[in-house]
């Protein structure tokens, strides 16, 4: 009888235990994990056991706390503060570092600025010191969460020379959320602002928001959605931004508000909204200086006009840089600046969508005050799986210009597909505009290392919410992370970035780091194979953009509709975008745009995107058009399968909680995938009308089926 009870009492414990140790994402990737190589550990803590790190600043506990979590976790130990003579790590801005100031080589206090750092392992009067060291106590901050990241992936300290700092200005995160706490595009809960509760009650999780941006060089967040209600612009909603602003502070995180550009006709009482209005200058300038009143370091505006149905200047026929200078002189004087949306597409249809941000940008170059920045999507249309790059990189030299890049799996499977977007994203920042030249690429552009007298930036649609892992999908979390990096350095590669994250957020064990980096690499192009394959776009089903829609054809307006971007008819499929169609490809410069046009040189994952072609058309491989998209389909659907068992495989690598998650939604992808995969290549048949080739199994269902199911109520269509 005793011994049956202490066994129970025994297996209570070690179920509480394994509770304790429940993964349930929340952490994200500052898990902060014991190390497991234990010479490394030992080492760790031979040489951490003592630190310099004087702290007096908000900004530096915050460094210094980060520390503490970060070693308490991943070697035991407490941080005990020493002189610099005789610690194994010293961590202080450039000024208080005393004698070890001789190790830091000339130049590069200039060469860091005001946000970069220096880690470097010196030898301090006989024994190994790591310094850590910035000019600022930002630059601080983001060299702790590096050190930190050195020990969670489990690098050696021992010879250290790392000089980093962030590539572009402004690195920020878009939220689309609404007031009502719904997100546009959101898969991942409800807003993480809790707007009733705000000012008096700072939930921790937007401790935990900061602290994770902080991590990655994230240094601004656009609360709203880009659809904007004018309320946060009153002075109810001005006190609730200004507790997440002082929230922020101590992260380097600035607040930046969606503004709608009727806001003087809706909030003010207004007649019109003309940007060349003396009242409408004067009602923006007031409300600038009033919210500078609640929050000294306001970022500056996010505007959407003129697209999809929002106000902006050409309502008053007035030009793009009239509205963005306006708004950029109000902010002027405090520092701030306009996020100026390139998305723009008005109530008249053009002949092609693709070509109107190029047509409205273009004619304003260098137009634009030195405070506003035209942020511009990856490519020409909205956020597609595959798009080629936006043409207007590069064509407008003398204009700051950021971009903007979904985080948010609109188009890419909501949070049940694994899709790790880094691929997609550096596709387009190594693209090639040849602008000016051979090796012109998007990251250049973006850095502005031609015309450095420019604000740089990148933006990312937050992929954030109410869910306890915050993304939805455990993986879809490496797209925060991915963006963060890429947006401090754009040169960075996709697996470097897969790698860290993989290590902090998983495990350190090479066998799971090894297959699981080759899935997570795969993992777009699988998606783009079984949705929109050789160049197509925009098939999705109409508003929710949730599953396939290829036969979508009955929206309000053309270039809403499916069928406008596919063509597909008897003869062919495809866009025919060069000189003998919309000639988009005219906006790029001679070299792409011949790249491009020329079919012996076209690649097939862009073919469709800039060609019409007949079925029966000859491919690379041999196989015709058709056969060739089949084939796609098909192998995007299995490689979800081989996915599948990869990650069965990886089990023992992973806590139950994450991987029971991760497998489940892999099943709703497969599932999805084959759905996709089935409705697309039966809806493309009854145009092709050819046999879908014996070797691939058949679609279970036919094509009505698909056409007629119906999703209601799927995530993401926020209520503004
Ligand atoms: C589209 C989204 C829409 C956004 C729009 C935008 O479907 O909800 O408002 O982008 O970027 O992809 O403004």
């Amino acid at each position: 009888m005793k011994v049956r009870s202490i066994a129970l009492i025994v297996l209570i414990i070690l179920v509480i235990s394994q509770f304790a140790k429940a993964e349930n994402g929340y952490d994200l990737w500052l898990r902060y994990k014991p190390v497991t190589n234990a010479i490394l550990k030992s080492r760790y803590r031979s040489m951490l056991d003592h630190v310099f790190f004087p702290a007096e600043s908000d900004r530096l506990k915050v460094a210094e706390n980060e520390l503490g979590i970060g070693l308490a976790g991943m070697i035991g130990t407490k941080l005990q503060e020493t002189t610099i003579a005789q610690s194994g790590l010293v961590i202080a801005t450039i000024d208080k570092i005393g004698q070890l100031k001789k190790f830091i080589p000339a130049g590069t206090s200039e060469k860091i600025g005001a946000e970069g750092y220096i880690i470097k392992t010196v030898n301090n009067a006989g024994h190994l010191t790591v310094v850590l060291t910035a000019n600022s106590d930002l630059g601080i901050l983001y060299g702790t969460f590096h050190f930190l990241r050195l020990l969670q992936t489990e690098k050696s300290l021992t010879a250290l020379s790392i000089i980093d700092y962030p590539k572009t200005n402004y690195r920020v995160l878009d939220h689309w959320d609404n007031p009502t706490r719904t997100v546009e595009r959101g898969y991942a809960g409800f807003s993480i602002w809790n707007w009733h509760k705000l000012p008096g009650y700072i939930d921790t999780r937007y401790l935990d928001y900061a602290r994770a941006n902080a991590s990655v060089g994230i240094n601004g967040t656009v609360l709203n959605n880009v659809n904007a209600n004018t309320q946060m612009l009153t002075p109810a909603y001005l006190v609730k931004v200004k507790a997440l602003a002082d929230a922020f502070r101590p992260y380097g995180i600035k607040v930046y508000l969606s503004v709608k550009f009727s806001s003087p006709v809706e909030l003010g009482g207004l007649k019109t909204a003309d940007p060349l209005n003396a009242d409408v200058k004067k009602w923006w300038q007031d409300k600038v200086d009033e919210i500078y009143g609640y929050i000294p370091d306001f970022g500056g505006f996010l505007v959407k006009a003129n697209s999809e149905g929002q106000p902006g200047p050409q309502t008053y026929g007035r030009s793009h840089a009239d509205g963005a200078n306006m708004l950029g002189d109000a902010l002027a004087a405090h520092h701030g600046i306009v996020m100026w949306r390139a998305f723009v597409y008005d109530d008249k249809v053009p002949d092609d969508r693709a070509k109107q941000a190029y047509n409205e940008f273009k004619p304003f170059d260098g137009k634009f005050n030195s405070n506003v920045i035209i942020q511009v999507k990856n490519g020409p249309i909205d956020f597609q799986p595959r798009e080629p790059f936006h043409p207007l990189f590069g064509a407008i030299p003398n204009t700051a210009v950021m971009l903007e890049v979904q985080l948010t799996q609109e188009y890419l499977g909501f949070s049940t597909h694994l899709v790790y977007e880094a691929p997609l994203f550096k596709e387009c920042l190594n693209a090639d505009t040849y602008t000016k030249g051979k090796n012109s690429t998007v990251a250049r552009i973006l850095e502005a290392k031609d015309n450095p007298k420019l604000i740089t930036g990148m933006a990312g649609v937050a992929n954030i919410g109410t869910d306890v892992n915050w993304c939805g999908h455990p993986f879809a979390q490496a797209n925060w992370y991915c963006f963060g990096r890429l947006s401090w350095n754009p040169e960075e590669t996709a697996a470097d970035i897969a790698d860290d994250w993989l290590r902090m957020t998983f495990t350190n064990d090479n066998a799971f780091i090894k297959q699981m980096k080759a899935e997570m690499l795969q993992s777009r192009e699988n998606t783009v194979n079984y949705m929109t394959p050789l160049g197509l776009h925009h098939i999705m089903s109409a508003n929710g953009h949730y599953g396939p829609g290829p036969w979508v054809d009955n929206l309000g307006r053309a270039d809403w509709n499916a069928v406008y971007y596919h063509k597909a008819d008897t003869a062919g499929i495809g866009f025919d975008r060069t000189h003998t169609g919309s000639n988009a490809l005219g906006q790029y410069s001679p070299e792409v745009r011949n790249y491009f046009e020329n079919l012996n040189t076209c690649p097939d994952e862009y073919l469709l995107w800039f060609h019409h072609l007949a079925w029966n058309y000859k491919m690379r491989s041999g196989k015709t058009l058709w056969e060739e998209m089949v084939h796609h389909y098909y192998i995007g659907a299995d490689s979800v399968k081989h996915m599948q068992q990869v990650w069965n495989l990886l089990q023992p690598y992973v806590d139950p909680e994450r991987f029971n998650e991760v497998k489940q939604l892999m099943a709703i992808q497969y599932e999805e995938a084959i759905r996709w995969r089935d409705a697309c290549v039966l809806y493309f048949q009854t145009f092709s009308r050819q046999a879908i080739p014996a070797a691939y199994p058949k679609p279970e269902h036919d094509l009505a089926y698909y056409r007629n199911l119906r999703f209601p109520n799927t995530p993401g269509q926020g209520v503004n």
